[in-house]
């Protein structure tokens, strides 16, 4: 068999997977996929600016065909989030926990997001990544809060959600995260 045809085989039995990256501006979407990609593919670390529309990155791990969807999160954007819902496997919702007037703001557009589930699809699984634990001092104490707000909004919806605490800048936390997103795409 020549390679070409080894390769082809090997796609074909590749898994896609769609992964949306969203969250409100600045909160770090670009920089937890900027970390990711250095991690997997060796890319080097690249200076980040607030994503003007959004980004499409390719990561293959075991055997997944991971596409990573990084959406911009300014307000002026937020109209256009609905655009990209269709067939997603898993939902990674990026919260910036060191800017504590912004949580309310953010944890309102995940629950707007979650009530209308029809567009996301029910079976779309959510990853929420509680980042810039770096720059708060009381970590224990905001995370208490945002859980009990995030625990209603899910209670509510009904959702189940895996959260981790993360630091994109030296990817604390984010070990762990193709592992999820893969088992997400799996349904497992
Ligand atoms: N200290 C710290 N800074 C972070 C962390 N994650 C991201 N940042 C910084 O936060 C700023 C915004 O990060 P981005 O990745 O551009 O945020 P975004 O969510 O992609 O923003 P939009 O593209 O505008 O939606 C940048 O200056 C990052 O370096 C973190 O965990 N800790
Ligand atoms: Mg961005």
């Amino acid at each position: 068999m020549g390679l070409l045809t080894i390769i082809k085989k090997q796609k074909l039995k590749d898994k896609e997977c769609r992964c949306l990256i969203l969250g409100l501006d600045n909160s770090g979407k670009s920089t937890v996929v900027d970390w990711v990609l250095s991690f997997y593919t060796n890319r080097p670390r690249r200076e980040i600016t607030p994503t003007v529309g959004f980004q499409i990155h390719t990561v293959t791990f075991e055997n997944h065909n991971v596409q990573l969807w990084d959406i911009g999160g300014q307000s002026t954007l937020r109209p256009y989030w609905d655009n990209y819902f269709e067939k997603t496997d898993v939902l990674v919702w990026v919260m910036d926990v060191a800017v504590a007037s912004r949580l309310e703001e953010s944890v309102q557009e995940l629950r707007t997001i979650l009530q209308n589930r029809d567009r996301l699809g029910y079976n779309c699984r959510i990853i929420v990544l509680l980042n810039k634990k770096d720059l708060v001092a009381d970590l224990d104490l905001v995370l208490d809060k945002l859980e009990k707000d995030l625990a209603v909004v899910l209670k509510l919806e009904n959702v189940p959600i895996e959260t981790r605490t993360t630091n994109a800048l030296n990817g604390d936390g984010l070990e762990t995260l193709m592992e999820l997103i893969v088992r997400g795409c799996a349904g497992v």
